[in-house]
């Protein structure tokens, strides 16, 4: 009896200390700065560069692409500013008359409401099921893929590629029905959840496995798919940043390893690969968006997809990593304004994909090198992909954003509403249908 008190008042404790130690992020207002004049611009580069020395980041927080920004006037520009450094805040930007409105008066509120699951989603997790309707924890991620495994073992083989800083599971999932004759297929590798806090990105690609995996025999396009290819599937990259996102820090974007030379924890992994490393678009600044890691590949997560990608790279054609949200789908290179010989190649079948996404709820993308569409950025995971394990189609996927195409990635836009996420698999899915395709007509039945 005095074990079962003991243990309750330790899951209490447990919770109230989880609660205590999530950020409430109760008042915060997001702003809509105009800059439009050389001296505001230079004022909030200043200010900027001051947030990150006076430690005031998670107070008050530059929303842009990338948090950086660009030389362009007029422009505007999304300010997050807690209600304690509201008033400081206002003085500040009054003193240079910046116009401003509140664009979010209350971000607790849009959090809320992005993370309420229904009476019917708790049941099913409580029963150790899979919804896509919430958003869910690396738990409920984590039994999913292991029912899958058990239920559906012709088609699905489940493995663990090693361990996250942290001491978490990462998995790879392959979905596909081995060929009797026994030769390879091609495949496409998938991976989600790189940057923490794009959740729509694991929700999608979870919700695309289970298509494939359930409707195999029943569908005729999915089991073509499932027949043709093989699917190699890392649902969640960044395991440890994306349950501080769930524990702590919605909206965190880095991982959680501890730095040598400094007290800010994490490196965009994203940064992390060691083609181009540090070129450009990134930086040395541990705390920053867009921290690369000490050296490359100091994130062990990084190391694990490329180690089970290079085991695979005579059978991988395509390489999809799904990030969002900006509605593109990003093609080589990324570290510079290069393109790739085959390019056109890459172009072709992005128009092609993203043209059969469209079809199916009108939600528009841009296709094309991402130098060009959002800046120079080394170190990402397409440009290892292409340059170091040969994968000829080597993309990023960026997924839906909340105001549509066309609208700036702001932090906001990672709070996609929950009922997104079916649409958001549903056309995405047809965007894989067509790359299944390219690839089986592109390089045949079989590889050896
Ligand atoms: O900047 C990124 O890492 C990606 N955008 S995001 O807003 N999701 O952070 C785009 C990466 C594109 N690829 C390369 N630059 N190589
Ligand atoms: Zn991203």
């Amino acid at each position: 009896m005095l074990k079962i008190q003991l243990c309750l008042l330790a899951l209490l404790l447990g919770l109230a200390i989880a609660e205590e130690t999530r950020k409430s992020y109760k008042g915060y207002k997001v702003y809509l700065l105009t800059l439009e004049t050389q001296a505001q611009l230079d004022f909030l580069n200043r200010m900027n560069d001051d947030l990150l020395t006076k430690d005031l980041a998670g107070e008050v927080e530059l929303w842009t692409e990338r948090n950086q920004l660009t030389k362009a006037l007029p422009q505007t520009v999304n300010m997050m500013v807690s209600p304690r450094e509201d008033k400081e805040f206002l003085r500040l930007i009054n003193g240079q008359t910046i116009q401003h409105k509140v664009e979010i008066p209350d971000l607790s509120v849009l959090l809320e409401e992005e993370s309420y699951i229904s009476p019917s989603d708790q049941r099913v997790i409580s029963e150790g099921g899979m919804t896509w309707t919430a958003y869910h924890r690396y738990s409920t991620i984590e039994r999913f893929l292991e029912t899958l495994a058990t239920n559906y073992s012709a088609i699905v083989e489940k493995s663990t590629l090693g361990k996250s800083y942290e001491g978490r599971n990462l998995y790879l999932m392959k979905i596909g029905k081995p060929r009797a004759d026994g030769k390879t297929k091609p495949a496409v590798w998938m991976d989600a959840q790189i940057h923490a806090r794009e959740w729509i990105a694991c929700a999608t690609v979870t919700y695309m496995m289970n298509k494939l995996v359930t409707e195999y025999g029943l569908n005729e396009t999915v089991t073509r798919m499932v027949d043709q290819i093989d699917w190699y599937v890392l649902p969640v990259i960044n395991v440890d940043g994306y349950e501080f996102t769930h524990t702590n820090e919605r909206l965190n974007r880095l991982t959680r390893q501890i730095n040598p030379f400094s007290s800010r924890i994490g490196a965009d992994p994203n940064r992390n690969y060691d083609h181009k490393w540090m070129l450009q678009g990134a930086t040395q600044q541990a705390g920053t968006e867009i921290y690369a890691g000490p050296f490359p590949f100091s994130e062990p997560e990084n190391l694990h997809l490329t180690e089970a990608v290079l085991q695979r790279r005579n059978q991988i054609k395509t390489l999809l990593t799904f990030h969002s949200a900006v509605q593109m789908w990003l093609l080589p290179w990324g570290y510079d304004l290069i393109y790739p010989d085959d390019y056109q190649d890459l172009m072709q079948m992005g128009v092609r994909a993203t043209d059969a996404l469209t079809a199916v709820y009108g939600t528009r993308y841009a296709v094309g090198s991402s130098t060009e569409l959002l800046g120079a950025a080394a170190g990402a995971t397409d440009d290892w992909g292409k340059a170091k394990a040969g994968v000829k189609y080597s993309v990023t996927v960026e997924l839906r954003n909340p105001r549509g195409f066309g609208a700036p990635s702001t932090a906001s836009s990672f709070i996609l509403p929950p009922e997104q996420i079916i649409p958001s698999g549903l056309e995405t899915f047809e965007a894989i249908r067509v790359v299944g395709e390219i690839v089986y007509q592109e390089f045949g039945p079989t590889l050896n």
